[in-house]
């Protein structure tokens, strides 16, 4: 028999879906399953990562379908930002047209690929219809006093005498920053620019993230250490110069210890004294040039002033130093050589006297005499030395006791700086903001949403300063002549609501309906890309934080409810893809050759979703010819009998009763699609995929013999077009119809999960296994025995994802479940 041609089913089942409309969602859905996966930025070509995060929540969209869930799954478009304007300079088109052939591509491909989304729900960011809301929201957001102008170091061309975003800083000769346009040395200007407030939002951030539960640790944790929250006091000292300036310290315990006073050259101290002292002028004007990674640790200048430490009542010398950052604390500090690193490091190379004032409490693991603070820092808590009336106290009882003693002031800090939102390009969203020589910063007024993009015009710099016409407007406020501001909003902005407007693309009152995005949210499963698990998700946390605190959500605090991480898609050598080493695939390429269930299934079944694995040609082949021969099967059963329609289920109990070998195949059948569920649930879609491939040989064995109860064959082999359909959803749909089901397979039921009450399969496991498993034990090294059962017993493998997510096991617990061993 001939197998099924790929080039012909695909499109029609493609239509098929699209006619019966199987994956719209109606507005009135109660709270349907939302399963989405990170939107494409639209770089016009879909490449094998877009092809694995879609395929991974098109399965689970399809198999909760089937289980009777509505599911939601909409698509949609990342669509501003700097690529489309400089293919637009390239190829002498404009952003918009260019973006568009974009879009239009991609989602021919995705069409392709018979991902099913509620295409009527489709969001464009670079659409008027979406960006205006952008633009809403900033004003709401304004509002709420959670936009500010602040300063903000800028690159600058002096030659285009232009602003430029950090990505049109190029790398010249010597690593220096040139213009990405003319190769001039670029400068760093500081200006003002528009910011969102994030840092309101720290604690709350950081907080909730205990709740995320179902996020990968790695995650929470880099969401944390972006965070970062910092116990800390706030202490004043006076200076010789007449000023009294804050520090912030984690460590106020070594006080005592402090030999040297530093702020930061951008520190208002230091600017003055700038203006006094050429040696202090001349370093604070080097360092604020430099690029980052060009500072030095140690530079540093003294200014001639003094500080009096208040523990001591010494007189301390004031440097400037580049190590004191402008942004963190309060941009100045008094350093303790003896107990910290880097004042360790700076008082060497500036000889500043280095005192201990903190040594080991006598249950360390360091034994006091062998502290040497002229040698190196020591940091860590202990007991107070030399510190006249508070020696012999803990450094945690020191610091408590000195913020009062010394004035000071309990503080909490956080590394997470405040959101600067403005670019300095034309294909984003407009700020919606006008300057008047009078009036200062006014809103554009709603009623004149969306301030739209003027046409594009090619030129040096931001496009948007060149529309003279476009920028050129009245004052909303006194009605004078007054200007538009030019910058446009980061394309993290475009992002951080997107999931909000799929519950209500239409929405012209609003951003999104209230009720309806309240009932749908959050998310119940986001899966995407690992480099967007700190901004973007920090971000859309923030935003659905303050929509919700403005009354635009009710009670929604947290956007994804469940987050997973794909692993990369690596070439065949092991290599990521790239077109500059010429190992990519090109999911185009496989779909015309294979088909695409054959692409969905092959990633599908090489790895977990976290995992990432190498593109393999045979395994590719393999997938494919997996599904030619449950084809294959399907004929032989349909032919073998003349077909025997839906089969009745009574009939084929009777004839397993007294066939033990039916009665097990029956079992097996069964077996099968609880495993398959469980897994599939779980986003192990390698393990369900493993135990349909079992099913299917242990089918065609059974088939083979003489005595074989077609009916029992059948109902294995429709429960196997069911468990496939959501990977491989062609062959299924075709199949499912060779053998005469009813409807379309995508609306079937799902096979019932429960285990036959007289399968024990964890016991069997367990038992046949246990040689196995210790030689893995030993070879790995673990010790705990609940871990290795656990990692054995299928009916427990929830709870040991559980143990796996809480600790650093996952590798290791996925490891052993991967174990061919322990899965045969
Ligand atoms: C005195 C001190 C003594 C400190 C000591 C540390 C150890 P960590 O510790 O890295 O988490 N600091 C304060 N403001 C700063 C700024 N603007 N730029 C750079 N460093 C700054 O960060 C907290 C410590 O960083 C603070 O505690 C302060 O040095 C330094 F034995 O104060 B500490
Ligand atoms: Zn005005």
């Amino acid at each position: 028999e001939r197998g099924f041609d790929h080039a012909e089913i695909e499109p029609r089942w493609q239509r098929t879906w699209d006619e019966e409309g199987v994956f719209r969602i109606p507005d009135d859905a109660e709270d349907p399953e939302y399963v989405l996966a990170m939107f494409p930025y639209t770089s016009g070509d879909l490449h094998m990562g877009h092809v694995r995060n879609y395929t991974i929540t098109d399965a689970y969209a399809r198999f909760e379908r089937m289980r009777g869930e509505h599911v939601l799954h909409p698509m949609g478009w990342d669509s501003f930002g700097l690529p489309a304007e400089n293919a637009a300079n390239e190829r002498d088109t404009n952003p918009r047209d260019y973006t568009m052939e974009c879009i239009d591509s991609m989602k021919t491909q995705l069409k392709a690929m018979g991902f099913g989304y509620d295409w009527e729900r489709e969001v464009t960011t670079c659409e008027p219809d979406y960006y205006r809301w952008n633009q809403w929201l900033f004003k709401r957001f304004r509002d709420a006093g959670l936009v500010e102008r602040q300063g903000s170091e800028l690159n600058w061309c002096p030659s285009c005498e232009t602003v430029l975003a950090d990505e049109q800083v190029e790398e010249g000769a010597d690593a220096a920053e040139i213009c990405w346009r003319c190769d001039t040395p670029i400068e760093h200007r500081e200006m003002d620019q528009w910011f969102f407030t994030i840092t309101d939002y720290a604690e709350e951030l950081l907080d909730s993230i205990d709740d995320l539960e179902a996020w990968p640790n790695s995650v929470r944790e880099r969401q944390r250490n972006w965070i970062g929250r910092q116990e800390g006091d706030s202490v004043e000292f006076d200076l010789s110069t007449g000023d009294t300036v804050e520090i912030f310290t984690t460590r106020l315990d070594t006080i005592h210890g402090a030999t040297f006073f530093a702020v930061s050259p951008g520190h208002e101290v230091a600017q003055r004294l700038a203006e006094a002292d050429d040696d202090v002028a001349e370093y604070v004007e080097r360092v604020e040039h430099a690029d980052e990674d060009e500072i030095d640790e140690t530079s540093g200048v003294f200014t001639g002033e003094y500080a009096t430490n208040p523990a001591t009542g010494e007189e301390i010398p004031v440097y400037v130093a580049d190590y004191v950052l402008e942004d963190v604390g309060t941009g100045a500090l008094y350093a303790v050589p003896a107990h910290d690193e880097r004042d360790h490091a700076f008082a060497e190379e500036h000889d500043i006297p280095v005192e201990q004032v903190v040594e080991p409490k006598p249950d360390a693991d360091v034994d006091p005499e062998d502290v040497d603070v002229q040698e190196a820092a020591y940091p860590e808590d202990g007991l107070l030395v030399n510190s006249g009336e508070y020696d012999g106290l803990t450094s945690e009882e020191a610091r408590e006791k000195f913020v009062d003693v010394f004035d000071g002031e309990h503080r909490v800090e956080y590394r997470l700086r405040d959101w600067g939102i403005s670019r300095q390009r034309y294909w984003g969203t407009p700020i919606p903001m006008i300057r008047c020589e009078d009036c200062g910063h006014v809103e554009v007024p709603d009623e004149d949403l969306p301030v739209e993009l003027p046409e594009f015009v090619h030129t040096t710099g931001n496009p948007l300063d060149a529309a003279e016409e476009w920028k050129s407007v009245e004052c909303p406020d006194c009605g004078g002549p007054a200007e538009r501001e030019t910058d446009t909003m980061d394309t993290f902005v475009d992002s951080s609501w997107y999931f909000l407007r799929y519950t209500s693309p239409d929405a012209e009152e609003v951003p999104f309906d209230g009720d309806r995005a309240s009932d749908w949210m959050p998310v119940d499963r986001y899966v995407g890309g690992d480099e967007h698990a700190v901004m973007h998700l920090l971000y859309s946390r923030f935003f659905t934080k303050v929509t919700d605190d403005l009354e635009l959500l009710d009670g929604v605090r947290e956007p994804f409810a469940d987050l997973t991480t794909q692993g990369m898609v690596l070439g065949e050598n092991g290599n990521k893809m790239s077109k500059s080493k010429g190992n990519g695939v090109s999911p185009q390429r496989i779909i015309d050759e294979y088909g695409a269930d054959t692409a969905r299934l092959f990633i599908m079944e090489a790895a977990q979703p976290e995992k990432e694995f190498a593109w393999n040609p045979e395994s590719v082949r393999s997938s494919y010819q997996f599904l030619q021969s449950v084809y294959g099967l399907a004929g032989e059963v349909v032919e073998g009998d003349g077909g025997i329609g839906a089969g009745d289920a009574a009939d084929a109990a009777s004839a397993v009763d007294d066939d033990p070998d039916a009665a097990y195949v029956d079992r097996e059948i069964a077996a099968t699609a609880a495993n398959a569920t469980a897994e599939f649930e779980d986003f192990r879609f390698n393990h369900a995929l493993q135990a349909v491939r079992d099913l299917v040989s242990l089918l065609r064995r059974y088939h083979e013999r003489p005595d074989a109860d077609p009916a029992v064959v059948e109902r294995g082999v429709r429960t196997v077009v069911k468990l496939l359909g959501p990977v491989a959803p062609h062959v299924a749909e075709e199949v499912w119809e060779r053998l005469g089901g009813e409807g379309l397979l995508a609306e079937a039921e799902w096979p019932d999960a429960d285990l036959p009450a007289d399968y024990d399969v964890a016991s069997r496991l367990v038992e046949d296994t246990r040689e196995d498993v210790r030689d893995i034990v030993d070879t790995v090294g673990i010790e705990d025995p609940e871990t290795i059962t656990l990692a054995v017993a299928p009916e427990w493998k929830a709870r040991a994802h559980e143990l796996a997510r809480e600790s650093d096991a996952d590798n290791l617990i996925g490891d052993l479940m991967g174990h061919d061993e322990i899965r045969e």
